[in-house]
């Protein structure tokens, strides 16, 4: 990877305070290294990302009637988009996949381990979530609650963070209407997920229709996955969604 930089121009290295007061601070150890492992995942992997809109109303309706149901537990949209990823990750195998270093093999996973983005204090963890296919909503839903609560708390171990299989980051909880996820490799997929917003959506009759549109945002890697995968995943992710029950 050095050789392919060696011609770039260096780091622009300035002396802000010549044009203002500034304080100057070390990042701190999560973000240092995080920051290293998004370097090389975004210089070393040809990036692309397909966003579409997918229609949540059913989902939204189906969820809101299961809390309301269930004043003890909550649902977020969450458990239904891993067990979506999950659905597709078994009709599109390519999306669960890992390249060589070399870029010469590909090998092909049998198992759905599912990695979860948490926002920490001064960073970013992924904890996994393992065999997410023969696993209840419930019991995922927990360990998503375990792990991303455990990660602000005080960290989690490598084992709890690796072998996943694909990636899922939400800022649904903040906002936007897209972004460009950066793979978390040697994965060569991850799903962003926004803000889902309410709007008029035309019927068969051109008459305007109340509808939740949730926004997606797929990051592939172009040296095994193409753009009509990506079309097709998204589509078929539509379908998952509209299947999903929250029992
Ligand atoms: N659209 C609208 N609302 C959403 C939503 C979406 N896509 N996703 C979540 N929400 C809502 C939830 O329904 C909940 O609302 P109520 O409290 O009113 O019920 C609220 O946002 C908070 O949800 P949550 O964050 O507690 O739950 P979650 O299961 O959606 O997410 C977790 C859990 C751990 C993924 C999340 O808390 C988190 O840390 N996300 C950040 C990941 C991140 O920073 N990614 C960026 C990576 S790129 O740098």
């Amino acid at each position: 990877m050095s050789d392919k930089f060696a011609s770039m121009f260096p780091w622009p290295e300035e002396d802000f305070s010549k044009y203002g007061e500034v304080d100057v601070k070390k990042l701190g150890k999560v973000q240092h290294f995080v920051g290293k492992v998004m370097d090389r995942n975004w210089v070393s992997i040809p990036h692309v990302t397909h966003h579409d809109d997918i229609d949540i109303t059913e989902l939204e309706a189906k969820r809101k009637a299961w809390n309301a149901a269930h004043s003890e537990q909550k649902r977020s949209i969450l458990p239904a988009l891993i067990k979506a990823s999950v659905e597709v990750l078994k009709v599109y195998p390519q999306f669960n996949c890992s390249l060589s270093a070399d870029g010469t093999t590909v090998t092909q996973k049998k198992y759905y381990h599912i990695g979860v983005a948490v926002d920490v204090a001064g960073g970013l963890l992924v904890p996994v979530i393992r065999d997410c296919d023969s696993r209840s909503v419930d019991d995922i839903s927990t360990d998503v609650a375990d792990k991303s609560a455990r990660a602000r708390a005080a960290g989690l171990p490598m084992a709890e963070m690796s072998g996943g299989c694909f990636t899922i980051t939400s800022l649904g909880h903040i906002g936007g209407t897209g972004f460009t996820p950066i793979i978390n490799a040697p994965e060569v997929a991850i799903l962003g997920v926004c803000k889902a917003r309410p709007v008029f959506v035309p019927n068969e009759y051109s008459q305007p229709v109340a509808r939740t549109l949730l926004p997606l945002s797929l990051s592939y890697d172009h040296r095994v996955i193409n753009g009509a995968d990506a079309a097709r995943f998204m589509l078929a992710f539509k379908e998952a969604i509209d299947k999903f029950e929250f029992a």
